[in-house]
């Protein structure tokens, strides 16, 4: 829309974080002269978080590359792009012809899948190099929601989403979505939401070892001993099979096995919770009683219970109280969305496999192709046939973002080559031969695949471009295609016929729920979706079993055996084992103005008092004769870092609180802002033996750590 001669007004959904907020850009002479919110978003309404500036800053950072880079020695010399491109194939062909396929990894980081045509273009390439070593940020993450997906309803994709704008009490374990803007749980401006509700009458409650930004604007905030959180789910789960006698209402006919995870879950009582937990038993009964009877009721639980060692179990007994409850598939509860870009049913549809494979060294198994991180580090520096000897990272910073960051620094150095795709010389990418820098967001077109297929309400938004794309430069698809054919050429093989990710993405809406194809009235195209500059709203989340199960029997999967197992460890090792009372448990926390550990050269996102500090409640500070303010040494079994105290009763006494993404004082970067603002890595203090035994997620929570003086 053009009001005045030069005076240009953009909508783009902001692709920074898992809310995806509808923004509004003024552009003046190809200058951007403010961001804010598309008040006519039909997701966010206007609302939008300061994040979003960091387009302008990162459009405009003099650090970003813009060429490619081959590093020679300690610097970097600008190369062209048939050079990068032939020296990348070469290399990759020279090391797999020596040492066999796996001896290339591959490490996808986070905005991977905040970049549509990284979605649809990585494939070709990546699946060329035939690499059974390949790692991503989903196994820190979100992997235990994928397996109990998979496992429970038959597709990885098939994760139920809070039906927060209808629900009537929810409960929020392990996640600040104030701060995060919600994940697995597309949900921007989630505080007008939860005013809402608590207007309604309906109640949200949060249960947390921290007094999070969340827990204060909910109802009822419930501390929790960090890493406990499965005997507490259980004795849930336990008091609510006892009033629903068995019956779980319109569910009844599509459950398997629910009698018998109500036989196995009997020893987690309330009072053995109460133990171990640190909530009373009357508060656990009474929760019990609440969601019971609430008629529209559902448990959410994120990064604090996927992230630790119980992470799969957590997700898998979450699904099953709101199954109990009778709130899975319904109005209010936990429904399945019905995204534009259609994950499950559609053409893309990839349902999932597990353990077909497992890790050379450690024995970890696979899940939808990939191996968890944790191994990604031992795989390198173990010799051996199969040892990983050459790296592709791309929109990945995993030495700041992986467990153990200062062992995977060792591993990245003792390569024989790596590429990393990714517009900074970063803590990681320092480590590469070649960079190869893309475009930035701006100049490229958006959709999101994945993120509207999590969302609290089915919308679409397509998004052209703001900037053109500056002579020589190219698309993150655009390297990946490239780099598919001349790789393609040199084994031999068929290239894939060329695409764009529009032409893909155009299929796909076609082919999707609101598509001719499947005789919707909106015969939704790309073409009908560009017309439309907010976006279009399809509604709230809708009811679809027992037709969207992609189980073969129809029916829900309620007790996977790996599961069942998994008690038995719950039993044994966090019912029976005393906390340490000389060890703190260090746990994570995030701030609205990071995105983990990029960002941080945007000056004005960094600026302002350290948020590096790690928090302390008052009554530790005298067993260990400490103050406010004080330097310590935090240290585990892996390592140690400075860092300044911060005391706070938002804490609970024994557990002590560590944001992740900083420790930009390494040597090599390229992140003139960020190094001024460096901080420390919490990964320098995670464990890569650390890891949920079923899923193999890192355990990123709940550290066993000392602090001393100094
Ligand atoms: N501002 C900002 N937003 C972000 C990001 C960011 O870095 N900054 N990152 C994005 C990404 S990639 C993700 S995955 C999401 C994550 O989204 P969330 O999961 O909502 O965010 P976290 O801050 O990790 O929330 C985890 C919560 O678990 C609590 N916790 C820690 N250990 C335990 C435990 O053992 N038990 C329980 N019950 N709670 C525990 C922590 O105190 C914290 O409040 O955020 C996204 N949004
Ligand atoms: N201790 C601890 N560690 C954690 C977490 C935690 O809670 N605690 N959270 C974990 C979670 S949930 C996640 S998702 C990971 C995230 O960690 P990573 O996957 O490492 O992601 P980022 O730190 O966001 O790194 C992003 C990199 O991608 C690049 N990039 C950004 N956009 C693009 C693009 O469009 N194209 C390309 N090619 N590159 C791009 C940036 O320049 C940057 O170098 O961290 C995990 N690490
Ligand atoms: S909340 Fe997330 S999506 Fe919304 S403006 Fe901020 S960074 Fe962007
Ligand atoms: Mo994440």
């Amino acid at each position: 829309m053009t009001t005045s001669t030069d005076i240009h007004y953009h909508y783009r959904a902001c692709h920074l974080c898992e809310a995806t907020c509808g923004l509004e850009i003024t552009v003046k002479d190809k200058k951007i002269l403010s961001i804010k919110g598309n008040k006519e978003d039909p997701l966010s309404h206007g609302y939008f978080c300061p994040k979003a500036l960091a387009l302008k800053e990162v459009q405009n950072d003099p650090d970003r590359l813009k060429t490619p880079v081959k590093r020679v020695g300690s610097d970097w010399k600008t190369i062209s792009w048939d050079e990068a491109f032939d020296t990348v194939v070469e290399q990759f062909v020279m090391i797999r012809e020596n040492h066999g396929p796996n001896s290339i990894g591959i490490y996808l980081g986070n905005p991977c899948v905040h970049n549509y045509g990284m979605m649809t273009h990585a494939g070709h390439f990546l699946g060329l190099l035939k690499t059974r070593n390949r790692f991503s940020a989903t196994s820190l993450d979100q992997l235990p929601h994928h397996l109990v997906g998979y496992w429970m309803y038959g597709h990885q994709m098939m994760v139920p989403i809070p039906d927060i704008d209808r629900t009537d009490y929810f409960l929020i374990i392990g996640g600040n979505p104030v701060v995060s803007n919600g994940s697995m749980m597309t949900v921007p401006n989630i505080k007008k939401r939860i005013k809402a509700l608590k207007a309604r009458g309906g109640k949200l409650v949060v249960i947390d070892p921290r007094r999070t930004e969340t827990a204060k604007s909910a109802s009822e905030h419930i501390f929790i001993r960090p890493g406990s959180d499965a005997v507490f789910l259980l004795a849930l789960l336990n008091i609510l099979f006892g009033k629903t006698q068995g019956k779980v209402h319109h569910l009844d006919n599509i459950t398997v096995g629910l009698d018998q995870v109500k036989e196995q879950i009997r020893r987690f009582t309330p009072e053995i919770a109460e133990t171990v937990c640190g909530i009373d038993v009357n508060t656990i009964r009474r929760l019990g009683a609440e969601l019971f009877s609430s008629r529209k009721a559902v448990c959410y639980g994120r990064m604090g219970v996927s992230v630790q060692s119980y992470g799969t179990l957590c997700q898998w007994i979450i699904q099953l109280i709101n199954i109990v409850i009778g709130s899975l598939d319904k109005e209010g509860g936990a429904l399945f969305s019905s995204p534009a870009f259609d994950t499950i049913a559609g053409p893309a549809s990839r349902p999932g496999h597990y353990d077909q494979w497992q890790s050379r060294v450690g024995d970890l198994p696979e899940f939808g192709g990939e191996l968890p991180s944790v191994a990604m580090a031992e795989e390198m520096l173990t010799a051996g046939e199969g040892q990983i000897k050459a790296m592709f990272t791309a929109a990945a910073n995993p030495v700041l973002t992986a467990s153990n960051g200062t062992q995977l620094e060792k591993a990245f150095s003792s390569l024989d080559f790596m590429v990393s795709l990714d517009p900074y010389i970063n803590e990681t990418t320092r480590f590469a031969d070649i960079i190869l820098p893309p475009t930035t967001a701006l100049e490229h077109d958006h959709y999101d695949i994945a993120f509207n297929a999590l969302s609290v309400r089915n919308t679409a938004r397509y998004n052209q471009p703001l900037f053109e794309k500056p002579e020589g430069s190219r698309h993150d698809w655009e390297i990946y295609t490239e780099l598919g054919k001349r790789l393609a050429d040199k084994l031999g093989v068929k290239s894939k016929p060329e695409m764009t990710p529009e032409q893909m993405l155009d299929f796909s809406l076609q082919t999707g729920p609101y598509g001719a194809h499947a005789g919707h009235a909106l015969k939704l195209s790309l073409e009908s979706l560009k017309k439309e500059k907010n976006g279009i709203d399809f509604g709230p989340l809708k009811p679809s079993l027992p037709e969207r199960l992609a189980t073969n029997d129809k029916k829900i999967q309620c007790a996977p055996a790996l599961l069942i197992k998994d008690l038995d460890r719950v039993e044994q090792e966090l019912m029976k084992t005393p906390t340490d009372p000389h060890r703190f448990l260090l746990i994570g926390r995030r701030h609205l103005f990071d995105a983990n550990s990029w960002l941080h050269n945007v000056k004005r996102l960094v600026k302002g008092k350290d948020r590096c500090q790690l928090y302390i409640h008052p009554v530790d500070l005298e067993e260990h004769d400490l103050k406010d303010g004080d330097r310590v040494t935090v240290s585990s079994g892996t390592g140690s870092v400075k860092v300044a105290l911060k005391v706070t009763d938002e804490i609970i006494p024994g557990v002590v609180c560590l944001p992740h993404g900083w420790g930009h004082h390494r040597n090599g970067i390229k992140l003139s802002v960020a190094r001024e603002h460096a901080g420390v890595s919490f990964n320098d203090l995670t464990d890569d033996k650390a890891f949920d035994p079923i899923s193999g997620n890192a355990v990123l929570n709940a550290i066993s750590v000392k602090i001393t003086k100094g």
